[in-house]
């Protein structure tokens, strides 16, 4: 069957303001043009991109996503010290280290502003990304029967941007050399970050202060890590998830 990547993305004054990714079959296509128009002109903008591919290299199906956890917490500092912990559990780098890494995400990790892509750190904790204010985007990566999945989820007291980021990190995850990640949004009354484990998606709540104009991802990777394979896998292996897991 044939699969047709969408990218659609919009900007003002050359300011990034929406951008968001499908792959689907050809009888979806039309439906998938207009509801990511809908998207990206949610909100202003002078530029709006939507590009069509045919995929022609192979799929990767993947059965079911990372198991969802939810956990909560009294406040960031709270959430923060468990993702803390669970990162040194999974990585092995020392707390000192991860604690400046993670307050980079929070602070602007591109000289004072968002990184548009991960920042990729490895065991020893040295950051490795070939473009420290672009670092790497995962792309590329989309559910079969996304609007089913996204129903259920939405139903369950979840939300799109829960749909995306796990179809992102079980797609980042099943890549034997990335071993967690951390994400906080940089929509600044999204508050819900997580870190993935190759099990587990921790949804914790809050894991950013409200208001916060930062946000990003960190992806840990083995010290042997081949760099330009990870970054052909990230960005060009197409990755369809058929179904969802729910901790
Ligand atoms: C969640 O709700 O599961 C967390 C989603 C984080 C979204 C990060 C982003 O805005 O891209």
């Amino acid at each position: 069957m044939d699969y047709f990547s969408v990218k659609m993305r919009s900007s003002l004054e050359e300011n990034h303001i929406s951008g968001h990714e499908r792959i689907v079959k050809v009888s979806e296509l039309e439906n998938t043009i207009n509801e990511l128009f809908k998207r990206g002109s949610r909100k202003s903008f002078d530029f709006l991109n939507i590009k069509i591919e045919k995929i022609n290299s192979p799929i990767l199906f993947i059965k079911k996503t990372l198991k969802i956890k939810t956990l909560n917490f009294n406040n960031p500092k709270e959430a923060n010290n468990f993702a803390l912990n669970l990162l040194q559990k999974e990585t092995g780098i020392n707390l000192n280290t991860l604690q400046k890494l993670i307050k980079l995400i929070h602070t602007g990790a591109a000289s004072g502003k968002n990184m548009r892509g991960a920042m990729i750190v490895n065991l020893k904790g040295e950051r490795l990304e070939k473009n420290r204010e672009k670092g790497i985007r995962t792309t590329m990566v989309d559910y079969i029967n996304r609007e089913k999945h996204k129903k259920k989820l939405i139903k369950k007291g979840f939300t799109e941007r829960t749909l995306d980021a796990l179809a992102l990190s079980t797609k980042n995850l099943i890549y034997p050399d990335i071993v967690a990640e951390y994400c906080i949004s940089d929509e600044p009354d999204y508050l819900t970050g997580y870190v993935a484990t190759k099990k587990y998606y921790f949804r914790l709540t809050p894991l950013k202060e409200k208001g916060n104009l930062f946000g990003g991802r960190i992806y840990f990777v083995k010290n042997n890590t081949d760099i330009d394979k990870l970054y052909n896998y990230l960005q060009n292996t197409p990755v369809l998830i058929e179904d969802i897991e729910i901790g």
